[in-house]
């Protein structure tokens, strides 16, 4: 197998690279360098070593559609050109474009969602999204003023990174305990969160302990928004796929003998947001109710029920 993609697929699977976002482009890079170091003529050779590359990439972090998706999108075509000069060329250009597509998604989602952040407003997120940060950091640009409550995301802490980024661009930022946000909640006025996938009926899979954040914003008639490009929308679930819950190893939560060997630790590191609970999707394509997805999908992957 190739070094970049086994590289790839070891750095996303222990989250050395991770974000939804950031592992889609990641995959695209991978099967960039697997294009360009290939050094085989054999067309079904290739082929059977770029399905290999394919598979190992795509069982890396099985939750979040945008690596799918940042897959498929590089790979368009590519098992059917008639030489294996010609899918390098059409992986090459496909992986760049998708790269390209994903960053002037993430700053035209921060120019919208910017849009929402009013002078005086408290803001939660959680975990670390770059399309969470990248909005807020954009309304700080604009020179608006608010403060900014972040979670602290156990079991991996996310919220650590979110709240040393917000604290070098500026913001006035509070870190704040998973089990604090519905106390919080009662003086917050919008949240954003990201998206690791967003089902064809509208529910948001993100990070563990989201939809508790929801359902508090729902409590406390604080606006709730998603922040996704298209490219995290999941047109498996169009036909009725479940997406998988990742669940990590029991070290990510308790230190070894920490506990008695007979209790178990149920680590699963997403959950699900029904779309009632959303109040917006913020995505490059413009402020989408969660009804709207199904177009979007149908629009952007083609996929049409059959
Ligand atoms: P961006 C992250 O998962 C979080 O769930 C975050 O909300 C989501 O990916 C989207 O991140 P993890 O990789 O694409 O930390 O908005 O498990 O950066």
């Amino acid at each position: 197998m190739s070094s970049i993609i086994d590289t790839t697929a070891e750095s996303i699977r222990s989250m050395e690279i991770r974000g939804a976002g950031r592992i889609a482009r990641a995959g695209a890079e991978a099967l960039r360098g697997f294009a360009e170091t290939y050094a085989g003529n054999d067309l079904a050779s290739f082929r059977a070593d770029l399905k290999a590359a394919e598979q190992t990439l795509l069982a890396s972090r099985p939750t979040a559609v945008s690596l799918w998706n940042g897959v498929q999108s590089s790979l368009k075509g590519a098992y059917k050109t008639e030489s294996v000069d010609a899918a390098r060329e059409l992986i090459l250009a496909n992986s760049r474009q998708f790269c390209k597509r994903s960053l002037e998604a993430g700053d035209m989602i921060a120019r919208i969602g910017a849009k929402r952040i009013c002078d005086g407003d408290t803001v939660m997120t959680h975990c670390n999204s770059s399309m969470a940060v990248g909005i807020i950091e954009e309304a700080h640009r604009q020179g608006k003023e608010f403060k900014v409550y972040a979670t602290e995301s156990r079991p991996w802490r996310q919220g650590i990174i979110t709240v040393t980024q917000l604290a070098e661009a500026g913001v006035d930022t509070t870190l704040i305990i998973d089990s604090a946000v519905r106390s919080v909640m009662k003086r917050t006025d919008k949240v954003f969160v990201g998206a690791d996938t967003v089902t064809s009926h509208g529910a948001l899979i993100n990070k563990i302990g989201t939809s508790q954040l929801a359902l508090a914003a729902h409590e406390a008639r604080v606006q709730f928004y998603a922040c996704a490009e298209t490219y995290k929308f999941s047109p498996m679930t169009l036909y009725g796929d479940m997406v998988t819950i990742e669940e990590r190893d029991i070290s990510e939560v308790v230190r070894p003998g920490e506990i008695p060997a007979s209790v178990k630790v149920f680590n699963p590191v997403f959950d699900s947001t029904p779309a009632a609970y959303i109040d917006a999707i913020i995505t490059e394509m413009g402020m989408i109710s969660p009804g709207s997805v199904y177009g979007i999908m149908v629009e952007q992957f083609g996929y049409k029920e059959e």
